[in-house]
């Protein structure tokens, strides 16, 4: 303090005993208040603008997010296999998690639903149409479309539903909607998808539900050996595994484990209810709307069956 005051006094000094000090002096002073009376106008506009964002984010109770899309919450360093391992370390709710299943080579984001008793890894959902199923065989591997909006359409992909069911024994569950507002569902026991390798080959166990058993097609024996999606390898359009002389992927315009061709395909295209095609390409389920209905909504998940739910 004491130095700085005197080599100021100096410098004063100096500039005193030259001559052309008054004027510069002046500027000195002019220049030092115009740049105060600046700071001061940038100050009382920073706080006005703080202030207002206070009374919006009150006013509204502003959301951090953009409205209508999934939370994705962080858990750190912890490592989970599946939605219902999250959901029993205490995360109940639904939204999109990070999780890495045992083979899988890294981790991945997944949507939890944490209705229904919780724990639900979703796998597939429909609910409008805004997404193309129609998807080459590189799609249904590695995923497609839009997990984070409330209601977006996608496909988890086949190689992480390999990594998740190959963990243990799995629960499907598949809710349905029609156009009338009806809700209905399905769910098979020892759910699980094969490798790539295999084709992700398609096997489930017992049928329990109010929508039909469509997926092993014993609604009606003498069509099983056409229309159950048993042990069904999975198909696109450029890779036929189907049990059909010709392409049931391209005919029905859907990635799908066809047979001769289908009594379910879920991820067909998106008609509203009753529709007439050349083939029965819509979003079909068939022992509830047969093969002429389109489904309005359709979602696809699965926990492991010795789940302890936490029902409400
Ligand atoms: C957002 O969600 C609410 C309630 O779920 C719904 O009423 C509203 O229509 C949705 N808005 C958009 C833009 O999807
Ligand atoms: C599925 O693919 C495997 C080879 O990975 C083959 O052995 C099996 O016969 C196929 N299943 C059907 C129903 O085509
Ligand atoms: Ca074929």
């Amino acid at each position: 303090m004491e130095t700085s005051k005197m080599s100021w006094s100096l410098v004063i000094w100096i500039i005193l005993s030259l001559d052309t000090t008054h004027s510069f002096l002046d500027e000195c002073k002019q220049e030092r208040d115009r740049l105060r009376a600046q700071l001061r106008r940038m100050e009382t506009r920073a706080v006005r603008q703080q202030e207002m964002i206070q009374r919006l984010m009150k006013l509204r109770q502003l959301p951090q997010l953009p409205a209508n899309k999934s939370i994705f919450t962080d858990l750190g360093d912890k490592q989970f296999a599946d939605c219902a391992q999250i959901f029993s370390h205490g995360n109940t709710d639904s939204g999109i998690y990070m999780i890495k299943p045992l083979r899988s080579p890294t981790q991945t984001r997944v949507y939890c639903d944490m209705t229904e008793g919780g724990g639900w890894t979703v796998f597939q959902r429909r609910s409008d149409g805004s997404q193309s199923f129609d998807r080459d065989w590189k799609d249904y591997k590695t995923g497609f479309g839009d997990m984070k909006s409330a209601n977006g359409e996608f496909w988890l992909g086949n190689d992480n539903l390999y990594y998740l069911t190959s963990q243990g024994d799995y629960t499907l569950r598949i809710n349905l909607e029609d156009f009338e507002g009806t809700h209905r569902f399905a769910t098979y026991k020892k759910f699980s998808i094969d490798s790539e390798e295999n084709q992700y080959q398609l096997k489930f166990g017992g049928y329990t539900g109010n929508a039909g058993d469509s997926l092993s097609g014993s609604y009606h024996p003498e069509v099983q050996w056409w229309a159950s999606h048993q042990g069904m390898n999975f198909s696109t359009w450029d890779k036929d595994h189907d049990r059909y002389e010709r392409n049931c992927a391209l005919e029905d315009k859907a990635g799908w484990w066809f047979n001769r061709c289908h009594s379910a395909n879920l991820n067909g295209l998106y008609y509203k209810g009753p529709y007439s095609a050349v083939t029965d390409d819509g979003i079909v389920w068939y022992t509830w709307h047969g093969w002429w209905y389109s489904l309005k909504s359709v979602e696809m998940k699965f926990r492991p069956s010795d789940f302890e739910p936490n029902d409400v």
